[in-house]
């Protein structure tokens, strides 16, 4: 329910075409486990999970979490660092026909509050204490906000009664008497969900208005995604991933990523933390072969081993992907790690480009690809929606969704009436068929790769006693791609500084990576010829103060 379909002659169609097999995900994990049984399938910082445990810990959690009160069609709120946890916990739920709804952990309260409620979530699940947070806490007052009842679920050990411990079912080999106590040694009565049905719940990358929308993927348009990336990639039993961006991500997800990987037979590494070192600790003793970076990282790892080569890692391919990347990147990683490197150009809606690992050097760095699948159709079209070399995109598919989810008149806006999303990106076609990313028409702030609504920001700014209008804008830099900044105009006789901003914002429990890095106080809000707030001229000042910072 809410979930856009679609229409039956199309997904007859993908279906016939292959691309569709009616495949569950929740059952992937006994099919892999026949196959490679005893081979690792997933390792973290502390510990490992073979195929074989794999399986059986998804049989499980799909149990525990039935039995703690969730219903199939339910869904809930995943919130996990990069651990084997998350990959047990996103296979049960999907076992047990609950939909995750990949959160991000640098979510707080208010991005959390409203994933609780877009999606009417029957539980939040997160690790208890990480990184200075105290996730038990933070998703207990998420679930007293909830407008339904919304149960804790927590991965090791809870802190508060209130909260369902999963670490029966997230135990490697539990103890016949634990399996007594909990019933996760019975064979459970699970569910069987249809390949249509929502598998997962992604968030998008920033649309062009208001808080971020919901993207219901189904088995068999995610199956298909990974499937498809995995071949593309190369990936096979040889394969080591490396997840160092957050597994919520399409990108780490599904690109091939956590799931590519595995399907290919190959072992997952999760690292919770994206600093250089201890991905290069990672990647040394794993024997990591394939990575997926935004280029802010990328070339944080370039700075890091700072032109030495590091090719003995055996590093044969990185993804670069979730923000333009400057062809020094792509040059630097090839340099340095002496890797293939792919450009992909994606999105939590569905259409993926990518270059392909036997492209020529000039089109890996200088295009962002083309689209993975015979499947997908785009049109590149100007203003008017002509035909165009270099306008926006848009794009129908068998992994791109025909709406939101939920997703209401909103709908209406980021999809044509047959059922083509507006990317919102501009793109030009290059004459060897890519596609380059020239920019965007939605208005949003790619920080690392990280997309904030620059809606969001101003609707919240609007709230600090004393703002009388906001505008949120992308200011270039070198180190994040783009910050956040604000302009704001202040009621008679207010001040505000930054440090009140980000206190403010805090305070009202928005993710950190969410507050505004450059404030300019504006007399008016400057407009353009059409009477629309004109967000160049505002970076244009951002801009200059920061050059009298400097
Ligand atoms: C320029 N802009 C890009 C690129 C994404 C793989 C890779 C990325 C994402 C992702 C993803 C870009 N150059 N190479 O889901 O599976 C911008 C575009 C796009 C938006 C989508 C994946 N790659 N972008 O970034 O949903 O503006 O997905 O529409 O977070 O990121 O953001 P998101």
């Amino acid at each position: 329910m809410g979930q856009v379909f679609w229409p039956n002659s199309v997904a007859a169609e993908y279906e016939c075409r292959g691309y569709w097999r009616r495949q569950l995900l929740g059952d992937l994990p006994k099919k892999w486990a026949a196959r490679h049984g005893d081979r690792v399938a997933v390792v973290d910082d502390h510990r490992s999970l073979t195929y074989a445990e794999l399986a059986a810990i998804t049989e499980r959690t799909a149990a525990r979490l039935l039995r703690s009160g969730l219903r199939d069609g339910d869904n809930l709120v995943l919130q996990l660092p990069n651990s084997c946890e998350f990959v047990a916990l996103l296979l049960g739920c999907m076992r047990a026909g609950i939909a995750p709804v990949m959160a991000l952990p640098q979510y707080r309260e208010h991005e959390l509050v409203h994933l609780v409620r877009t999606t009417d979530a029957a539980a939040i699940a997160v690790a208890g204490q990480d990184r200075g947070c105290d996730y038990e806490q933070l998703a207990h007052r998420v679930a007293e906000m909830s407008d339904r009842r919304c149960r804790v679920l927590v991965a090791g050990e809870p802190g508060l009664p209130a909260s369902v411990s999963l670490r029966p079912a997230l135990e490697r080999r539990p103890t016949a008497a634990r399996e007594e106590a909990d019933g996760t040694g019975t064979p459970p009565d699970l569910p069987s969900p249809l390949p249509d049905d929502l598998a997962l719940l992604l968030l998008s990358g920033g649309t062009t208005s208001g808080a971020p929308k919901l993207i219901g993927r189904t088995h068999n348009d995610y199956e298909y995604n990974f499937r498809r990336m995995a071949e593309l990639c190369g990936f096979d039993e040889r394969t080591v991933y490396l997840a160092v961006l957050p597994a919520g991500h399409n990108f780490t997800l599904g690109c091939p990523g956590v799931l590519g990987a595995l399907s290919a037979g190959g072992k997952v590494v999760l690292v919770s933390s994206p600093a250089p070192e201890a991905a290069f600790a990672a990647i040394d003793r794993h024997a990591v072969t394939a990575t997926a970076l935004v280029p802010s990282l990328a070339q944080r790892w370039l700075d890091s081993v700072a032109g030495t080569r590091s090719d003995a890692f055996g590093l044969a391919l990185v993804q670069v992907g979730g923000a333009r990347c400057p062809e020094s990147v792509v040059t630097g990683l090839q340099g340095a790690f002496g890797c293939t490197v792919q450009q992909v150009f994606g999105m939590a809606e569905g259409l993926l480009n990518c270059t392909r690992l036997d492209d020529p050097a000039r089109i890996v760095r200088g295009t962002q690809g083309r689209p993975i699948s015979p499947g997908d159709e785009i049109r590149v079209v100007d203003a008017e929606g002509r035909p165009a070399e270099r306008g926006e995109l848009l794009t129908r598919g068998p992994y791109t969704p025909r709406g939101y989810f939920r997703g209401g008149t909103h709908n209406s806006r980021s999809f044509t009436a047959d059922g083509w999303y507006r990317t919102g990106d501009i793109v030009r076609r290059h004459p060897s068929g890519n596609l380059v990313v020239e920019g965007r028409t939605k208005d949003l702030i790619n920080r690392n790769g990280e997309k904030i609504s620059a809606a969001e920001v101003e609707d919240l700014a609007c709230l600090i006693p004393g703002v009388r209008a906001a505008v949120a804008v992308p200011v270039p830099d070198p180190a994040t791609g783009e910050r956040l900044g604000l302009g704001v105009v202040l009621r008679h006789g207010n001040g505000l500084d930054l440090d009140q901003v980000r206190t403010f914002l805090t305070g009202k429990g928005v993710a950190r990576f969410k507050l505004p890095e450059y404030l300019h106080v504006l007399p008016e809000i400057p407009l353009t010829p059409l009477g629309k707030p004109d967000k160049k001229k505002v970076r244009d000042f951002l801009l200059a103060d920061r050059s009298v910072e400097t």
